[in-house]
């Protein structure tokens, strides 16, 4: 689809590629209608001037055309609502993947400005959680002690980063702590206000993997010819949050280029290199929440499947929020 590839962000959902189907029907049927109403507002303005129609007349506004047209947009505007929006809206609002399909599920908790991915460990089971219990810094969302709940113990809390496997369903139970939050994927298609006291269900199954999205998104960048100067600095800045996909002279692959490197690179005679973002993945706020709105960014990481199996055994045992501390504010 010309969405997909033109100016929309990759898709890595399983069912994403109907929401960009939609997208675009959409704004085709859209520029149609503001080009073909336009000429004919511009038509009546000049036809039905006063200094030539002192009198009203309506013969035209009950003619067969006018009502022609008025029902083909109704036509239209009916196969998109009904052939396009309702059965997509159906999988992403009322279809909850079941339980055969083994979804891992994960409970999300937004809170002015970061993202508590709370995970129940290998029982499945959530522990509970108490608001009195919350810590900004040690317990985010209040979990209760192991002692109290048996189903905390296995329990994991990261805050900002929702490491997901690939080609499984996910489940995620969307809440707030505080204000109302909108928890945003653009990748993967997803898009649900996180609402303070409400549970909200959403579901989403990624087709790629990080790694796989990065190579999607990697673009040839051709270096400046100097290291110093006005397009070296726009240069550094625009792709900071980039990074090489490649070993380039002595520079090496996964660096975020600096005024330094810049100088090694034309050093070292590299004209153009293949960046791609260090976090292709983003879990966006889409409603401003707040003054620190801008930067509750957090990442999705995606994993083959054992690689997900390896992240949890060791990510699990860690002591909860050992290294996520300064990152919650
Ligand atoms: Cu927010």
């Amino acid at each position: 689809m010309i969405a997909s590839s033109f100016w929309l962000p990759p898709n890595i959902a399983e069912r994403g590629s109907e929401i960009d189907i939609i997208i675009s029907y959409l704004h085709i049927f859209m520029a149609v209608l503001f080009v073909v109403w336009g000429v004919y507002f511009a038509y009546c303005l000049v036809r039905f001037r006063a200094s030539a129609n002192p009198t009203a007349t309506y013969a035209d506004a009950k003619a067969k055309t006018s009502k022609a047209a008025e029902v083909i947009v109704i036509v239209i505007e009916a196969i998109l609502l009904v052939g396009f929006s309702i059965p997509v809206w159906a999988y992403y609002r009322s279809e909850p993947p079941t339980a055969d399909k083994n979804p891992l599920t994960v409970r999300v908790v937004a809170q002015q400005f970061a993202w508590n991915i709370h995970y129940p460990g290998p029982d499945g089971k959530f522990g509970k959680t108490r608001p009195e219990l919350i810590d900004e810094a040690l317990n985010p969302i209040g979990l209760v002690d192991a002692s109290e709940d048996p189903n905390r113990a296995d329990d994991y809390v990261s805050v900002n980063i929702f490491h997901i496997p690939k080609d499984r369903d996910i489940l995620v139970r969307l809440t707030s702590k505080d204000v109302i939050h909108s928890f945003a994927v653009p990748l993967l298609r997803v898009k649900q206000d996180a609402i303070p006291g409400m549970e909200i269900p959403i579901w989403f199954k990624a087709t790629k993997t990080s790694e796989e999205t990065q190579k999607i998104m990697t673009r040839a960048y051709a270096v400046p010819e100097s290291a110093a100067g006005r397009r070296a600095e726009k240069f550094i800045n625009r792709n900071r949050l980039l990074i090489t996909m490649s070993k380039n002279g002595s520079v090496p692959a996964g660096t975020t280029l600096t005024a330094e490197h810049l100088k090694t690179l034309i050093a070292d005679g590299i004209t153009s290199v293949d960046l791609a973002p260090a976090f292709p993945v983003n879990i966006q706020c889409a409603q401003l929440c707040g003054l620190g709105h801008y930067r509750m960014k957090g990442q999705m990481v995606i994993h083959e499947s054992d690689d997900y199996e390896a992240w949890f055994a060791e990510a699990g045992v860690e002591e909860v929020f050992e290294d996520d501390e300064e990152e919650d504010d």
